[in-house]
């Protein structure tokens, strides 16, 4: 008798899933291949106004909604912008927010932590790069009733789904920054967001300025930021 591939649980239908089973010496030339990549990831801040295919944007776009989220429930809109007039609009919106901050609302410390990063509150890329994607966050959700229901573990589901998100731009060739202006609520109104969202990061996407510049960072160690218990 041929076994089922699906089986049943709580009346819900579970699927045979087939996991790549690897060689551990593929496994730790894999892992290190793909550190050796991420690693060369940076955030950019300049950024070519050369067209990036919408096509890549929406692969990009699908990547990070693979992300786990709690119930599943996948509490995000991905808000993709190529419109320039759209961009201009947030532009100059997040750079009244921008000079807010940076005159009264960041203290001086704050403001310190930050100079060799070389910021201010000037923020071309908004128009300069080829896509804004502006990542929403849904605390709750509607049914089909329009009765509200709960989402769980938000920001964290958000947040890996970011992560994703940033790697696929990186596997994609491209560049992005993590732009986060505060507060963020201009961007419900100009992208007609409903009332459920909340705007969680704006990342412009494109290919850097040639020749481009970024900070001389370091990363922290393995042993500065792991502790194993063997
Ligand atoms: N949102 C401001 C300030 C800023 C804050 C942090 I924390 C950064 O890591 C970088 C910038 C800005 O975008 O300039």
């Amino acid at each position: 008798m041929e076994l089922s591939k699906n089986i049943n649980i709580n009346g819900y239908n579970h699927i045979k899933y087939d996991s790549i089973k690897i060689s551990k010496k593929e496994m730790i030339e894999k892992s290190e291949i793909f550190y050796e990549w991420i690693n060369k990831r940076r955030s950019v801040r300049e950024f070519s106004s050369e067209p990036i295919p919408k096509e890549v944007i929406e692969n990009i776009i699908k990547s990070a909604s693979t992300a786990p989220s709690g119930a599943h429930h996948q509490p995000w809109t991905f808000c993709a912008v190529s419109n320039p007039f759209i961009k201009t609009k947030i532009k100059i919106a997040a750079e009244i927010e921008e000079k807010e901050g940076y005159e009264h609302r960041m203290s001086e410390r704050w403001k310190k932590d930050l100079e060799h990063l070389a910021t201010d509150m000037h923020k071309p890329f908004l128009e300069d790069a080829p896509w804004l994607i502006v990542v929403f966050k849904k605390s709750y959700d509607f049914d089909i009733n329009g009765e509200k229901c709960n989402n769980y573990y938000v920001n964290e589901s958000i947040g890996i789904s970011c992560g994703m998100l940033i790697s696929a731009i990186h596997n994609a060739g491209l560049v992005t920054l993590t732009h986060t202006p505060s507060p963020m609520n201009f961007l419900t109104s100009i992208l007609n967001r409903p009332v459920n969202e909340r705007a969680f990061l704006l990342l412009p996407v494109g290919y850097p300025k040639t020749p481009v510049y970024v900070p001389d960072l370091k990363r922290k160690t393995l042993d500065e930021m792991a502790v194993f218990y063997e």
